[in-house]
């Protein structure tokens, strides 16, 4: 399919490169990272064999989510938005931007969303799911009252939140120990970013900012195959809802969030996403340079689906999710 727009697709600046060396083997190291710095290279001449007509740009992971100190969280945030937007201005018609932002003090994420998106013309922002913040391993997710103001702004600029993932602390990872290969995209990126999601559903934020919209990567970190279980385990027993939200989690993952199938080219997945969530929330992504543009292009362009919804999914919905031209 011509024209596909992809929205998990990773660069990085000198600033957060090593963040993403423990997640190539050595020798793969010195090609990931060309892969992660380049932005007009190789990068455009895939896009273009395979059919992607834009890219939405987001650094790596974790970047600014694994700075404790907010001042400097802030800086790099900065730093990298401005990179990034001098790259879209060179070439809007390829690229646009997901800013990065501090969530470490929720008065300074909430200032630069806003610079992001109408000083720099930024699409919405992707967050590496929770934020380090002091010294000693405390993290933040951005369910608690403090956000509230955040995703306040979030939905009155109307841009999406890209719920992106990272490895928990080691102090979180104890289940792992002796396992290591479950850490990264193998399980733990899912799983993490999984529960952080489901805590922002549980919250009652969309009760109280119907406007925000969360988007989640790899089909949806696993939870359209959980959602029923989520809502309607034990049912015999009669409970009241457990959380401070109004409504089962599955209206707010139904009418609040957006899927795409970024490192996830499976097609009994994919179909699971769209009977849960409808064609309408599922979006096309590669997430390059983890992950290769020809596996992601090949299988969706062959997958078994009516050509609205292969137009829906590779292309319309982000136009209209994103309102591109
Ligand atoms: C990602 O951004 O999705 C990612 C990483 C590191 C390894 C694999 C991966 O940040 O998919
Ligand atoms: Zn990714």
């Amino acid at each position: 399919m011509d024209g596909k727009i992809a929205l998990e697709e990773h660069f990085a600046t000198e600033d957060t490169l090593g963040d993403s060396e423990p997640y190539a083997p050595p020798a793969l190291w010195p090609t990931l990272r060309a892969r992660l710095l380049d932005l007009d290279g190789q990068r455009l001449r895939l896009m273009d064999a395979h059919g992607i007509e834009l890219m939405l740009l987001s650094l790596n992971s974790p970047a600014v989510q694994g700075i404790p100190d907010a001042v400097k969280a802030a800086e790099l945030a900065r730093r990298a938005n401005d990179t990034l937007a001098e790259h879209v201005a060179a070439r809007p018609d390829r690229f646009r931007g997901f800013a990065a932002l501090p969530l470490q003090d929720p008065d300074l994420a909430t200032a630069e969303l806003r610079r992001a998106v109408t000083e720099l013309g930024f699409v919405g922002a992707l967050v590496n799911s929770f934020t380090e913040l002091d010294d000693a391993g405390t993290i933040t997710y951005y369910d608690t009252p403090e956000y509230d103001p955040f995703w306040a702004e979030v939905a009155r600029l109307g841009v999406p939140f890209y719920l992106h993932p990272r490895n928990p602390l080691p102090q979180d990872a104890r289940v792992y120990a002796g396992h290591e290969w479950l850490l990264g995209p193998a399980w733990a990126f899912g799983q993490q970013t999984a529960v952080h999601a489901l805590r922002l559903a549980a919250s009652g934020l969309f009760d109280r900012h119907p406007g925000v919209n969360v988007i989640l990567g790899h089909l949806g970190e696993g939870l359209p195959y959980s959602l029923w279980r989520i809502d309607h385990h034990n049912k015999w027993t009669n409970a009241a809802l457990p959380y401070a939200a109004e409504r089962p989690i599955t209206d707010y993952f139904t009418e609040h969030f957006y899927v795409t199938t970024s490192g996830n080219f499976r097609t009994p997945t994919l179909l699971a996403a769209m009977s849960e969530l409808s064609a309408d929330r599922v979006l096309f992504s590669t997430d390059w340079p983890f992950e290769n543009i020809d596996h992601a292009a090949d299988w969706f362009d062959s997958a078994p689906l009516n050509e609205p919804d292969r137009r829906k999914i590779g292309r319309d919905n982000a136009r209209t999710l994103f309102r591109l031209p």
